[in-house]
This record gives C-alpha cells, sequence and structure tokens, in this order.
C-alpha cells in the first residue's frame, strides 16, 4: 500500500479527504496525528512543516501532497476509482473548482475561525472577527439557499469534489450558525449529505473524539 494519510478523524479538512477516499474505496494506511500531543505534532511536522492536515504520502512516488483538494485531486489523477471527483469535461472542472473554493473560504474557513476563537487563552479572544465570520456564514448559506433548490448535489446530478467541501464544512458551521427556518435548502442538502455513505462512514469515525470539540 503505497497511499498513507496523516490525519485526525475530527478534523474538519481532514474529513473531507477521507470523504473522498471512501467513495471510490481507495486503499491507505492511516496515520492519525495528535496535535496536541509535542511527539505526534512533531513528526508530523517533518512531514509537512506547515502542521496543518490532512497530508498524504504516495511512497511508491516519493511524494507528499497536503491540502485537501490537491489530495482529492491527486487521487483522480493517479489513482482513480469507478466516481470522478473532478469532472474530465474541462468546463465541469473549473466549475467544481469554484464551488469547492466556495466551500471552503466561505463556508469552512468561518467555521473555523469561529471554533478555534474558543480555544485561544483567556484574554486573547478576537470577537470581531468571529462577528464577520458569523456573517460571512449567514452571506454563504443565503447563496447556498438559491443555488440547491433545484440540484441534489453542488454540480447537480453527479456528486464531486465540491460536495465533499461541503459536508464536514457544513457539519460543524451548524452548531456555529444554525441554518433555521430560513435555510430550508441548507438544511434539505446538508441531510442528503449526511446520508451519503461516504461522509456517514467519515462521521462514526470522528464520534469516538466528538468530546474534544469546543462548545460555545
Ligand atoms: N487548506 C487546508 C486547511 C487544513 C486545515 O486547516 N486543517 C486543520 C484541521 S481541520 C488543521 O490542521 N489545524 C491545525 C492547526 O491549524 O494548527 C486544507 O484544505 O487541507
Amino acid at each position: 500500500m503505497s497511499l498513507e494519510l496523516y490525519f485526525h478523524p475530527l478534523a474538519s479538512f481532514c474529513q473531507k479527504a477521507l470523504i473522498a477516499f471512501y467513495e471510490n474505496g481507495t486503499p491507505f494506511a492511516p496515520h492519525i496525528v495528535d496535535l496536541g500531543d509535542a511527539v505526534s505534532s512533531a513528526e508530523f511536522k517533518k512531514i509537512w512543516p506547515i502542521g496543518k492536515f490532512p497530508v498524504l504520502r504516495d511512497t511508491a512516488k516519493d511524494r507528499t501532497i497536503p491540502e485537501s483538494s490537491i489530495i482529492i485531486e491527486y487521487l483522480d489523477l493517479h489513482y482513480p476509482g469507478r466516481a470522478r471527483l473532478v469532472p474530465a469535461d474541462a468546463e465541469l472542472a473549473w466549475q467544481t473548482r469554484l464551488r469547492d473554493r466556495f466551500y471552503d473560504f466561505y463556508v469552512h474557513e468561518p467555521m473555523q475561525k469561529a471554533v478555534t476563537d474558543r480555544l485561544r487563552p483567556a484574554g486573547k479572544n478576537d470577537p470581531h472577527g468571529v462577528a464577520q465570520a458569523r456573517a460571512l456564514l449567514t452571506t454563504a448559506y443565503g447563496m447556498i439557499e438559491q443555488e440547491m433548490g433545484s440540484k441534489t448535489w453542488a454540480m447537480g446530478d453527479a456528486f464531486s469534489m465540491a460536495d465533499c467541501a461541503a459536508a464536514p464544512a457544513l457539519f460543524y458551521a451548524k452548531l456555529v450558525v444554525p441554518f433555521g427556518d430560513t435555510h430550508k435548502n441548507v438544511a434539505a442538502y446538508f441531510a442528503r449529505l449526511m446520508g451519503r455513505p461516504s461522509f456517514a462512514r467519515a462521521v462514526e469515525e470522528a464520534r469516538p473524539y466528538f468530546a474534544l470539540f469546543p462548545r460555545g
């Protein structure tokens, strides 16, 4: 087995990559990284000094692949399965990347901003930044609400990298800003994501760690 994934099951960007592996049943050796543990963290930073996961090591090609979207693209290119997560068609591919970026930058990152603020030392919080993040989430929900009124998945009928991005982002975002009655299409899309076996599996694997999630 040449693929080794460095990740943590609770971490949302790691779940995004896991969904891609599970969609195609792509085998990999799991390396669970505990960033709270000095030894585990130092070992991981030897592979990727930036210290953010997921990170894929392809030992057959001696390559280190960071960044969830880049990992998904790499799997599609070098270890393709029955389902392509980035369409072969160039027009559909850029649309998929746009939606992937949308979920990463305007749902995932503001969610992270609000959640990680809860982990800051007393007196070091950033209430203004968190308020901006919550406002951005609400704007993004409004856009998703419009977009998902007529679609099953982010790109329409085919599940794609954009849905890998959306699932964990929305899973944690709704704990920061609930969808509410005004975002019924977002809630329905999220329910479909929760029913997708690849994401359901990632959530089940995260469940033992839920107590570590900082609730507001
Ligand atoms: N752009 C990166 C973001 C990765 C990321 O933010 N990962 C989080 C976990 S969900 C992390 O490593 N956090 C630890 C830290 O920032 O120290 C990706 O798409 O993989």
